[in-house]
């Protein structure tokens, strides 16, 4: 008995020796040296530079050009823009017609600080455009949900089911 005590006792106390070595205590100490001295070298952006990088995309978002993909109605668009195939950013070109069936998405207009419903419908009946390509998903569903997604030909429906172009109407503010 007096034995296995003193067996369970030495091997207590090499196990703590063991964690508390001299050598263990001075290379965790270096590892925490090591760890302190990479913390500037994350990639943390500067304030400065975060601020301008702020501002590059505000001034992005607030664009006024209804041709460029950035223009505040298209953040849910996923195709032509029809300002740049002979329609505008709301009304199909001559010669196609706008798909009666449609998905919706709500955008925020940074001019005035309110949402709005949009309606994104395919206009029809001609090969596709190929200007002002703009593919933007915020808020989109998967496809499950048909009327929220936006990879869809909305042409489907109609005569003529080419797909054109597609053109962004608002349908009303969102939350009245
Ligand atoms: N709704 C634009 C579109 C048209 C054809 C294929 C995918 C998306």
């Amino acid at each position: 008995m007096q034995e296995r005590l003193d067996r369970l006792a030495e091997r207590a106390a090499r196990g703590l020796a063991r964690h508390t070595s001299r050598r263990g205590f001075l290379s965790a100490f270096g590892r925490v040296l090591t760890g302190a001295a990479l913390v500037p070298l994350l990639p943390v952006m500067r304030g400065s530079q975060a601020q301008a990088a702020e501002h590059a995309a505000k001034a992005k978002a607030e664009t006024t050009d209804p041709n460029s993909c950035e223009y505040w109605k298209f953040c849910a668009i996923d195709g032509f823009l029809c300002g740049c195939c002979g329609g505008s950013s709301s009304s199909c070109p001559p010669g196609t017609q706008q798909s009666p069936i449609t998905w919706i998405g709500t955008c925020h207009n940074p001019a005035d600080g309110r949402d709005y419903i949009m309606s994104y419908n395919d206009c029809c009946g001609k090969t596709s455009c190929g200007s002002c390509f703009c593919n933007r998903n915020e808020g989109e569903k998967p496809m499950y949900r048909l009327s929220l997604n936006n990879d869809v030909n909305w042409c489907m429906a109609n005569d003529n089911p080419n797909y054109h172009c597609s053109v962004s109407v608002v349908l009303g503010v969102a939350g009245k």
